[in-house]
């Protein structure tokens, strides 16, 4: 890779001076950024030269890996050509109608339209305007309620940051919007108490049944969750979750969202999530993996049955980006949905890296600072705790701090890990080599080694 040619100290003091970064408190961040300056298969690099090895794919989405130049040629060819045009007022071009074609055809069978958005929040406000729509038109106004889970998450805009059950989210600026609100998640290690983890999955499913049957009689809409969830801490429902969600929503008429933005494009080895547990959605949300990251680009797949209303009956629905379908973008989206079909990395998320890497990071559930260490697909997550006792054991500490320091011993190590609460959580691009998921485990390990030595000298750990 490049030497280093960069001045990272002024790099660090002009940021510092004018870019308010999202999710961070910029002041205490100051003039401290890690500058990343190139990209490279499962490799980042710093402008120090450093060699980082990305373990969260970006932020979860780029399943193909950094630096695919296929992507940037298709991008340059459609900009060449056409690099803006809209899809408003009765004009379509090749980049939108293709990508429209293209996951229609991946999607289940019974989804058949695609609403273009920019990203994954963009997707999730479409939804709270489509589900409203669909009940209207359907003549029951009053089912408006949409039933969402506490440690959810849809995104950051208004609409995006009420369907997501993150409370510190909530506090800053009067949200959940009305019409919204969260029941439990199917998070069994820090929940699931004295039950299995098949009777807890019944539990959290059935919470849902007893809101609904709570609330008044047609008032709600639908219900959106994520498969596994992945900014709440790659928490993965117990077996019997998901038929049980699937069941009540069936029986209830209630339409089931099920968000996609991580999922989807291949993050459990099967193309949607949904599919990974056997259930049919209404409608998902779609953006990260769709494009790998490449562009901005997200999307909401819609079924025949809720298309068939807002489109069949409705008329014109009122609503769309500037950028719903932007050529380029869609551009990328292509380029990078024929690598995952070339390559097979969906397949090869299911039959060979998949099992490859969860039997090696569930070893780390040996380590004595790990309670459990899960995986579904690619997407893993390490509890932290102070001794091996029990799953609901915390540290004597504010929590997050020893996710904290987990995280920058990781960064130290050369390994991006996000901690989240005090857990460590992966997701690695889909393209991992064999050697390369040895290489995460190997430095994961010596991460858990080194916040150990630490804990330990601070007291925190029984040992
Ligand atoms: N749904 C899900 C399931 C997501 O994970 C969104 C919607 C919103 O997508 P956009 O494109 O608007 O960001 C997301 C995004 C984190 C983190 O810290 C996760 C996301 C975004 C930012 C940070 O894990 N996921």
């Amino acid at each position: 890779m490049a030497t280093n040619l960069y001045d990272t100290p002024s790099l660090q003091a002009r940021d510092a001076a004018h870019h308010w970064h999202p999710f961070t408190d910029t002041k205490e961040l100051g003039a401290s950024s890690r500058v990343i300056v190139g990209g490279e298969g499962v490799w980042i690099e710093d402008s120090d030269g450093n060699r980082i090895l990305d373990g969260m794919a970006g932020l979860w989405c780029t399943q193909v890996g950094h630096g695919r130049r296929e992507i940037a040629d298709a991008v340059h060819a459609q900009m060449s050509r056409l690099a803006y045009y809209n899809t408003f007022f009765r004009t379509t071009h090749l980049p939108a109608l293709e990508l429209a074609e293209k996951v229609a055809a991946l999607a289940p069978a019974h989804m058949n339209r695609v609403f273009f958005t920019g990203s994954g929040s963009e997707s999730n406000d479409t939804i709270i305007r489509m589900v409203r729509r669909y009940w209207d038109l359907k003549g029951k106004p009053n089912k408006k309620t949409i039933i969402a889970r506490r440690n959810g998450y849809h995104g950051s805009t208004i609409g995006g940051t009420s369907l997501g059950g993150m409370s510190a989210m909530h506090g800053q600026g009067d949200l959940p919007i009305p019409g919204i609100f969260h029941i439990a998640q199917p998070y069994w290690f820090g929940e699931g108490g004295d039950l299995s983890p098949e009777e807890f999955g019944l539990r959290a499913a059935r919470a849902l049944e007893e809101a609904i049957d709570a609330a008044a009689p047609d008032s709600i809409a639908a219900f959106i969750a994520e498969p596994v969830q992945g900014a709440g801490g790659v928490i993965i429902p117990p077996d019997t979750y998901w038929p049980e969600i699937a069941r009540i929503c069936r029986e209830r008429d209630i339409l089931l969202i099920v968000d996609e933005v991580i999922c989807g494009f291949g993050r459990l080895g099967t193309w949607f999530g949904n599919q990974y547990y056997g259930v049919e959605a209404d409608i998902m949300p779609i953006a990260k993996g769709l494009s790998s990251g490449y562009l901005p680009i997200g999307g909401v797949v819609v079924s025949d049955k809720v298309a068939d209303v807002v489109i069949g009956e409705g008329g014109e629905f009122y609503h769309g980006y500037t950028y719903s379908g932007h050529p380029a973008a869609c551009a990328a989206a292509l380029a990078n949905l024929a690598i995952i079909e070339r390559e097979g990395l969906v397949e090869r998320v299911k039959s060979d890296i998949g099992p490859y890497l969860q039997a090696r990071w569930r070893a780390l559930g040996e380590h004595p600072l790990v309670g459990e260490a899960r995986m579904a697909g690619l997407m893993g997550a390490l509890e932290l705790v102070p001794e091996k006792t029990g799953r609901a054991v915390r540290f004597n500490a504010p929590l997050g701090d020893v996710g904290a320091l987990c995280r920058d011993f990781a960064f130290r190590n050369g390994l991006v890990m996000r901690g989240v609460r005090d857990s460590m959580i992966i997701s690695p691009p889909l393209v991992i080599s064999h050697a390369e998921a040895d290489e995460l485990v190997a430095r994961a390990r010596q991460t858990l080694d080194a916040t150990y030595a630490e804990l330990k000298r601070r007291g925190l750990v029984v040992t």
